[in-house]
């Protein structure tokens, strides 16, 4: 399903190491709270998940970013949680708190209980975004499908939602790691359902986003975090093999030469990995996506531009780097400023 009707393509490009003029650049969570345009969709929408499950308002917050910044790419508008929630935990988002289950995973058996989804059943709201937001694009830029890493999934449905230090599920992977396992596979097919899902309404790229996988030691990271992620990255290479994906695991940096032997097409990159260094190490074999740290849009405009011409330069005028931060937007940035560091990448040029 290669998609060469798309009018900028540099995110394609860029995920094929073809080069461009510029690298292109979109940013993690750039829609959401920052934006006053989003806010107000979001009160209008009542709760998140309201807004989750309003295809047409998730289109339109889908599109506000690109509206103001001329992005080289939108991300669906949903969440990472919706897979847990269509599995039965039931998933809320009280007012200015984190994500919370009404049921958690405390035991083997709730483990061996668990569905295998059909996600164009219990999650068409996901799909039907997809649709609208594809349809609203009309073939300017691409659009990026995602979903949790297994492991990142799992540590929600452990916890029962946001934890610092996920005492539950490291208790479940150091005393019953074969259940854990057993987790991870049940989302690891659940995902790759989703993932084929978002595809087949018009997603162009998959981006797995491991929040968590680096809170993992070296070998639970092969094991809990990598191992289900490559499953994933397998099955969509088998079925879909133009369609890239994307993995970024949060704290990731050391395990880069792993990740790319995965067989994804790209690897996200957070801030505190030096990005000419990982080119040096995987350049060749992955596209890589980051990596200006988001706190670096709270300086003075000068500082921005030295910090993201810092992250232009690093990979030597090469192709095959995404420009984008190295995690979410924060909510208390000044959308000026991000517009600032969008202007700062599009006047660039590859030598
Ligand atoms: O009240 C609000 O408006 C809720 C804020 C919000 C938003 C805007 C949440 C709640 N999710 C989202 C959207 C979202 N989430 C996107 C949309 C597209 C975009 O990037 O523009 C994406 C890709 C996500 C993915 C997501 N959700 C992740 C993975 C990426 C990351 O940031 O690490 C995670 C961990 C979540 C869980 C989540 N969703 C929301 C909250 C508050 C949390 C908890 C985070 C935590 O545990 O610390």
């Amino acid at each position: 399903m290669l998609n060469t009707r798309i009018k900028n393509d540099r995110l394609l490009k860029a995920l094929r190491h073809q080069p461009n003029d510029r690298p292109p650049v979109w940013l993690m969570r750039q829609a959401g709270r920052y934006l006053p345009e989003y806010r107000r969709i979001r009160e209008q929408a009542g709760d998140f998940m309201s807004l989750c499950k309003n295809p047409h308002l998730c289109c339109e917050v889908a599109m506000q970013p690109i509206d103001r910044f001329n992005l080289d790419a939108a991300i669906l508008f949903s969440d990472i949680l919706t897979i847990p929630d269509a599995m039965g935990l039931e998933l809320s988002f009280a007012e200015n708190q984190g994500p919370q289950f009404s049921k958690r995973i405390e035991s083997v058996s709730d483990i061996n209980k668990l569905p295998i989804i059909d996600p164009e059943a219990s999650l068409a709201y996901v799909t039907e975004a997809v649709r609208t937001t594809k349809s609203a694009l009309n073939d300017t830029i691409p659009l990026i499908g995602f979903s949790g890493s297994p492991w990142t999934l799992a540590t929600y449905m452990v916890e029962g939602g946001s934890s610092r230090t996920f005492p539950r599920t490291k208790a479940l992977i150091y005393t019953q790691p074969q259940a854990a396992e057993n987790l991870l596979s049940i989302l690891a097919i659940n995902i790759i359902e989703y993932m084929k899902a978002q595809i087949n309404a018009g997603a162009d790229v998959a981006m797995i986003f491991d929040t968590w996988g680096g809170v993992l030691t070296p070998p639970g990271f092969l094991r809990f975090s990598l191992k289900p992620m490559q499953k994933i990255v397998s099955a969509l290479k088998t079925e879909y093999p133009d369609i890239p994906v994307v993995l970024f695991t949060k704290g990731g940096g050391a395990w880069l030469e792993d990740m790319a032997a995965s067989g994804a097409d790209g690897l996200g990159l957070d801030w505190t990995c030096d990005l000419g260094n990982a080119f040096n190490r995987v350049g060749r074999q992955v596209a890589l996506q980051g990596n200006l740290d988001p706190g670096a849009l709270y300086g003075a405009e000068e500082i921005i531009r030295e910090q993201v011409l810092a992250v232009l330069t690093a990979c030597n005028n090469q192709p095959g780097h995404i420009f984008n931060l190295g995690h979410g937007i924060e909510p208390g940035v000044d959308p000026e400023k991000v517009k600032f560091v969008v202007d700062t990448v599009h006047q660039f040029r590859y030598k």
